[in-house]
């Protein structure tokens, strides 16, 4: 495994070393030392879950016979193209969420040489992966099918983040619209196809599949998605930050967090009087109501339920699945996420 994320991490340096040569545009020196700079901030510095995770379901479905070096590269290359992907939604999404820090560091936009240039890198990003894709799979039977996924997922992801985003607007702050399924919606779209469903598509398109016949596993995986960001959600509040890389900005931005969701619930009147007064407030001392009260109706309790019983469910729906290299992608990818820290 070391050795594979160490062949993955090589991949990286050549496909950033083509993205740089890259005969469509005659880079002056500070002009590559800005995309080579970039590309380094942005992309290769998370868990690399979701790009290690194609190599990884390519070989689970090879059924254990050794990959040869092509296949390494090629599944390395799709790996880095969700890596892209990622990179590119954080740069934005950091600056939607106003965000301070990502991966440990400050994010893109709040480099003070940076600034609002990261909405154009953000664009470059995204404009890399069709060209990684050229590179590497246009003679491939599956490229349209490669390319048109990227479309789809790319477009799901804008529209998750599009609603995320429109619940929060000002003088539209309404905490009764804030239900479990409205958060669902959320977040099947803006994390779940490209997070989970996305790198094993790619793998299956490798390997010869066709994506029609595998809704099931669209399935299981965009359910998995879905508490993969409850997760997020509730390490957003309860996390450590120095574990997670990120400090957490869902209750100043009045999101439709699962914790939020789950305290409305809960709550007595005198409770939900205290968030309509203090959720979505800018002010440290608001923030700090809402973290109190959510303490008060044990929340982490209730997520520690939640957490236990989307593990069950999740294990009894990859049972049912009938392939047994389908079955160990799935696990594999549950054991990676179940009671994650960061
Ligand atoms: C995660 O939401 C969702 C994304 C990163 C998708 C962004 C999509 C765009 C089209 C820009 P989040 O805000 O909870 O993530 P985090 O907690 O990591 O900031
Ligand atoms: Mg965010
Ligand atoms: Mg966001
Ligand atoms: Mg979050």
């Amino acid at each position: 495994m070391a050795d594979l994320k160490a062949k993955f991490l090589q991949v990286y340096a050549v496909l950033k070393s083509e993205l740089l040569e890259d005969p469509a545009f005659e880079f002056a020196d500070d002009s590559l030392q800005w995309v080579d700079r970039m590309l380094d901030y942005n992309v290769p510095g998370g868990k690399l879950n979701r790009g290690l995770s194609v190599i990884d379901s390519y070989k689970l479905l090879k059924e254990g016979k050794e990959l040869t070096e092509e296949e390494i590269f090629l599944a390395s290359a799709l790996g880095w193209c969700i890596e892209w992907l990622q990179a590119y939604f954080l740069v934005l999404d950091d600056i939607m969420d106003s965000s301070h820090t990502r991966r440990g560091q400050p994010c893109w936009f709040r480099l003070p040489k940076v600034g609002l240039i990261a909405v154009n890198d953000g664009v470059l990003l995204r404009n890399h992966i069709p060209r990684i894709l050229k590179n590497h799979f246009r003679g491939k039977p599956y490229y349209v099918d490669l390319l048109d996924l990227f479309n789809e997922v790319e477009f799901q992801t804008a529209s998750g983040q599009m609603i995320d985003l429109i619940t929060t607007l000002q003088g539209e702050k309404d905490l009764s619209k804030y239900t479990l399924s409205l958060h669902r919606r959320i977040v099947q779209y803006k994390t779940a196809y490209y997070s989970f469903y996305l790198p094993v598509a790619c793998a299956l398109l490798m390997a010869g599949e066709d994506l029609e016949k595998h809704v099931d596993v669209k399935h299981v995986l965009v359910e998995m998605g879905t508490y993969f960001q409850v997760q997020d959600d509730y390490l957003d509040c309860f996390g450590n930050p120095e574990t997670i890389g990120k400090i957490g900005t869902d209750i100043e931005d009045f999101k439709c967090s699962w914790l939020v969701v789950k305290a409305l619930e809960i709550c007595n009147g005198e409770q939900k009087k205290v968030l309509e007064e203090n959720y979505g407030k800018p002010d440290p001392s608001n923030v700090a109501k809402v973290k109190a009260l959510y303490h008060e109706i044990n929340l982490q309790g209730v997520f520690a339920e939640y957490e236990s019983k989307s593990y069950e469910k999740l294990t009894t729906a990859i049972e049912a699945h009938p392939s047994k290299a389908v079955q160990a992608v799935l696990k594999s990818f549950l054991g990676k996420i179940y009671k994650r820290q960061k």
